[in-house]
């Protein structure tokens, strides 16, 4: 029996061990063929072989149980060992990917309004006539429909023109005070060296009961937005004209291209066509006859709207248009 104990004793693994309890105590185990030899026993020694028999399978049922107890230690001991992490470790960076600048300036520009507590709306890329034209002022045949460069689809459906169509739909869903932007793509029916077929605009809108805002709160939140993309610029305002707001201006920063360092004033290039200023948004009090179309009575509100393609290439200093729709890894990797 010490042979059996010795063996379970220097068992190196719990399968070994599992092998030695069924060659002991299985079926055809040495110790239950001996327990069935108890029947051609003689009575008189029957009790003693019993009690040896019993002391034996306790002996072997112990040396198995401390051997398995010892065994699952060392296993843990070496699972623990082989899946050690060390956090400290110097790893190579992965190969991360990056937002695209479009897609970064257009969250950039988002998380501004959405902190001034403007909503986020969205709406169809196809249009009709109504949302994208007629409500925003410009009637069939109106010369300033000639501005948009239109895509036609066969039942008179457009590719919107502007996100525009996105504040209509809004209006006609939700009651004044509105307080709202509209990112997202366009289409425009022209393709050089400064215009791509689809670009991307963000538009605002506030609108609030008559004579709760002006100009001047307009001229404010555009002035505090440019600061904030652009730093320490100059802004300033030009009279213009949209067909859907009433007085219309459009608005130039001073250079960031040529700002002098000393003086802070920006002195001409070729990107600012030697005027010192560049041209970054359009803005104006809502059309009365945008309201009527809605069906809004008795409010004011002003409006605005950018490119986003315009707002990377001077944020990010990207000399060509065309380069933010080439997928190329090698410009696009740099805005990690
Ligand atoms: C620009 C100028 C602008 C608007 C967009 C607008 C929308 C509604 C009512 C009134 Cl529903 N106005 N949008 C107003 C002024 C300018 O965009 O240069 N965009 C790239």
């Amino acid at each position: 029996m010490q042979e059996w104990i010795d063996k379970i004793n220097n068992a190196v693994s719990l399968e070994e061990l599992e092998h030695l309890r069924i060659d002991i105590l299985g079926k055809k185990g040495i110790l239950t063929l001996e327990f069935a030899k108890m029947k051609d026993i003689p009575n008189t020694e029957k009790k003693l072989f019993a009690q040896n028999l019993n002391n034996n399978k306790t002996a072997i049922n112990n040396a198995l149980e401390s051997q398995k107890t010892i065994l699952m230690a060392q296993e843990l001991e070496k699972q623990l060992e082989a899946e050690k992490i060390d956090v400290t470790k110097f790893t190579p960076s992965l190969n991360n990917g990056a937002y695209h600048p479009v897609s970064e300036t257009l969250n950039q520009i988002t998380t501004y309004f959405q902190n001034l507590n403007f909503s986020v709306e969205e709406g169809p890329l196809v249009e009709d006539d109504f949302h994208n034209f007629e409500a925003l002022n410009l009637p069939a045949f109106h010369p300033a429909r000639d501005m948009q460069d239109t895509f036609y689809c066969n039942d008179g459906a457009v590719l919107r023109t502007h996100t525009s169509p996105v504040q209509i739909r809004t209006m006609m869903e939700q009651k004044p005070p509105i307080r709202m932007i509209a990112p997202g793509t366009v289409f425009r029916k022209d393709f050089d060296i400064t215009h791509t077929p689809m670009f991307h605009q963000i538009e605002g809108l506030v609108v609030e009961k008559e004579g709760v805002v002006s100009f001047a709160n307009l001229k404010f939140v555009m002035e505090e937005f440019l600061h904030h993309m652009f730093g320490e610029v100059e802004v300033r305002f030009r009279p213009s004209f949209f067909p859907f707001t009433e007085p219309s201006a459009e608005v130039d920063i001073s250079c960031i291209f040529c700002k002098d360092k000393n003086t802070g004033k920006s002195c001409g290039c070729r990107v600012c066509s030697h005027t010192g200023w560049l041209e970054v948004l359009g803005c104006g009090i809502v059309d009365e006859n945008v309201f009527k179309a809605v069906g809004y009575e008795n409010v004011s509100g002003y409006a605005f709207g950018l490119g986003i393609e315009r707002f990377a290439m001077l944020i990010h200093k990207i000399g060509d248009l065309r380069s933010l729709f080439e997928s190329d890894i090698r410009l696009l990797g740099q805005f990690k």
